[in-house]
């Protein structure tokens, strides 16, 4: 049976804009999975060192086959083919992609969080969120209209919808 999951996108170097439209599009690739929607672009100033380049993010929507754990080997070999290097921590990246929620499921393990840790306070999640389903319920954390109340946005700029076939 096939689950919406939702995927957090962020990239802050090496032609971001770009690596967020080839990851969706590279998303859209994986077995048994399809983007449904995507939030468009956002650009925001990154949390956590402050001398690093700001960030584009997005969130997809994804309908797939695969169970949690095997979304996220995907995901992570899609990181390691756009030349994903890990150095500090909330450092800079080429591309980072989460898994901010899995269906209606609450995991813990120890290589998944979902929702994804975070999700509630970042503004660089939940507003993309919002531009792609507004009346979202995050399980375990309330309205995503209430999440987004209780989090002024600062900084976070829209920068439209992505210009390609991606859907
Ligand atoms: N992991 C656990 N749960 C999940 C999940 N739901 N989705 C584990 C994906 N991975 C999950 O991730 C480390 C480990 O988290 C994985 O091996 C997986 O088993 P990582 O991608 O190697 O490291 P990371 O992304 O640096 O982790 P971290 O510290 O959680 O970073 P964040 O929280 O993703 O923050 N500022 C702006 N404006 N925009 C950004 O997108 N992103 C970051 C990174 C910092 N500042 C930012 C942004
Ligand atoms: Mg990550």
């Amino acid at each position: 049976m096939s689950v919406r999951a939702f995927i957090g996108l962020g990239s802050n170097l090496e032609n971001p804009r770009l690596q967020i439209e080839n990851a969706l599009s590279d998303l859209n690739k994986i077995e048994g999975t399809r983007v449904i929607k995507n939030s468009g672009l956002f650009q925001s100033p990154p949390m956590g060192p402050q001398d690093q380049p700001d960030y584009i993010n997005a969130v997809a929507l994804l309908e797939t086959d695969l169970e949690a754990e095997s979304l996220l080997d995907q995901l992570q070999s899609i990181e390691n083919r756009h030349g994903r290097v890990r150095s500090r921590h909330w450092g800079e990246r080429t591309l980072d992609l989460d898994i901010l929620l899995y269906g209606h499921e609450q995991i813990c393990t120890a290589r998944l969080t979902v929702p994804h840790q975070g999700l509630a306070e970042r503004e660089f999640v939940l507003y993309p969120l919002q531009k792609i389903q507004p009346d979202l319920i995050v399980p375990g954390k309330g309205a995503l209209a209430d999440l987004v109340k209780a989090c002024p946005a600062s900084g976070i700029a829209f920068l439209g919808t992505i210009n390609d076939s991606t859907p």
